[in-house]
C-alpha cells in the first residue's frame, strides 16, 4: 500500500498548530526546570508535555510509525527502516526560559531513511517553514525560492561564540578568519531556527560542532527542497541515529568555506 504523505503532512501541521497552542498557554503558568548534562543543558515540563503530545497522537493515528524524540518518550530507534517521526519538542530551550523567543517545535519525518517531510515551527512568530519532499519549501504558504550563490564577503553566517575558544573539533584560528572575511556574524540559539534562516534566506550559513538528530531533522528536509546543502564538518552526509557536527550553507560557499577553513 502506498503511504498518504499528504495526509500525514496535513495531521503533522494540524498537531504543531496544537502544541503551539499550548506553548502559548504554558507561558501563563510556572515552569519546571531541570539540567540535563550541563548548567547550559535544559529541559522543562512543557517540552516534556510536548514531546509526549505528538507521540500519543502519532501512535493514535498511525500505529506503524516510529517516533524518536530528543526528551525519550518516543521509540528505541536503532534503525532507519520504515516510517520514522524525529522530534524535538521544544528546540532553543534556553531561549524558551529566559527570552521567551527564539525556540521552534522541529520535525522530520523519514521513509526508510529518506527525509519526506520537514515542519520548523516558531510558535512566536507563528511561523511554518516546511516542506515535501519534490514540492518545495515554504514559510506559511509563500513558496520559498531556490538559494542563489553568495561569495564570503557578502555572507552573514551563523554561528555559536563557544566554537571561536579552543575546542577539539576544528581550528579556531581558523573561524577567526572566518569570521574576519565574512560580512556578519549571527547566533541565534536553536540549531532548527537557524537552518530554517538559511532556506530563507536570512542566513547563508550555519556551523556547529555537535547536534543531534532532532536538532536537524526538520531543517535538513527544508534545506534541501531550496537546493543548500547539509553535512558534517568532514563534509559527509549527517548520521540520523547519532550526534554529528552541522554544516548547513548556500551551494557555492559550502565547498568554500570547508576546503579554506575548516579542514584541518
Ligand atoms: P535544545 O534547545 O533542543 O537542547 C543551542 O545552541 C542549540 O543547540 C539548540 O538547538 C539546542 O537544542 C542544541 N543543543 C544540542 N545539544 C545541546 C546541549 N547539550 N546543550 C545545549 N544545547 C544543545
Ligand atoms: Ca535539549
Ligand atoms: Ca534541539
Ligand atoms: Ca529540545
Amino acid at each position: 500500500m502506498s503511504t498518504n504523505w499528504e495526509h500525514i503532512d496535513k495531521c503533522a501541521k494540524e498537531w504543531i498548530k496544537e502544541a503551539g497552542e499550548r506553548i502559548h498557554q504554558a507561558f501563563r503558568k510556572t515552569l519546571t526546570i531541570e539540567t540535563k548534562s550541563s548548567r547550559s543543558d535544559l529541559v522543562t515540563n512543557v517540552d516534556k508535555e510536548v514531546e509526549q503530545f505528538f507521540i500519543e497522537r502519532i501512535r493514535q493515528t498511525f500505529p506503524s510509525h516510529r517516533v524518536l524524540g530528543e526528551e525519550g518518550f518516543g521509540d528505541c530507534i536503532s534503525a532507519l527502516d520504515g516510517i520514522v517521526w524525529i522530534i524535538d519538542p521544544i528546540d532553543g530551550t534556553m531561549n524558551f526560559i529566559h527570552q521567551r523567543r527564539n525556540f521552534a517545535i522541529s520535525i522530520g519525518i523519514f521513509a526508510d531513511g529518506i527525509g519526506m517531510l520537514g515542519y520548523v515551527y516558531d510558535v512566536v512568530h507563528d511561523e511554518l517553514y516546511y516542506a515535501q519532499k519534490g514540492k518545495g519549501a515554504f514559510l506559511n504558504d509563500q513558496p520559498l525560492p531556490v538559494l542563489q550563490p553568495v561569495s564570503i564577503p557578502e555572507a552573514i553566517i551563523c554561528l555559536n561564540a563557544s566554537w571561536i575558544i579552543e575546542n577539539k573539533q576544528v581550528d579556531p584560528k581558523q573561524l577567526a578568519r572566518l569570521v574576519q572575511e565574512v560580512r556578519g556574524t549571527r547566533s541565534y540559539g536553536s540549531a532548527a531556527l537557524e537552518m530554517a534562516y538559511i532556506a530563507a534566506g536570512r542566513l547563508d550559513a550555519y556551523l556547529t560542532m555537535r547536534l543531534s538528530p532532532w536538532d536537524f531533522a526538520g531543517g535538513l528536509v527544508i534545506i534541501k527542497e531550496v537546493g543548500g546543502l547539509v553535512t558534517n564538518i568532514d563534509g559527509e552526509p549527517l548520521d540520523l541515529l547519532g550526534p554529528s557536527s552541522v554544516f548547513v550553507s548556500k551551494p557555492g560557499l559550502h565547498r568554500e568555506i570547508l576546503q579554506q577553513y575548516i579542514r584541518k
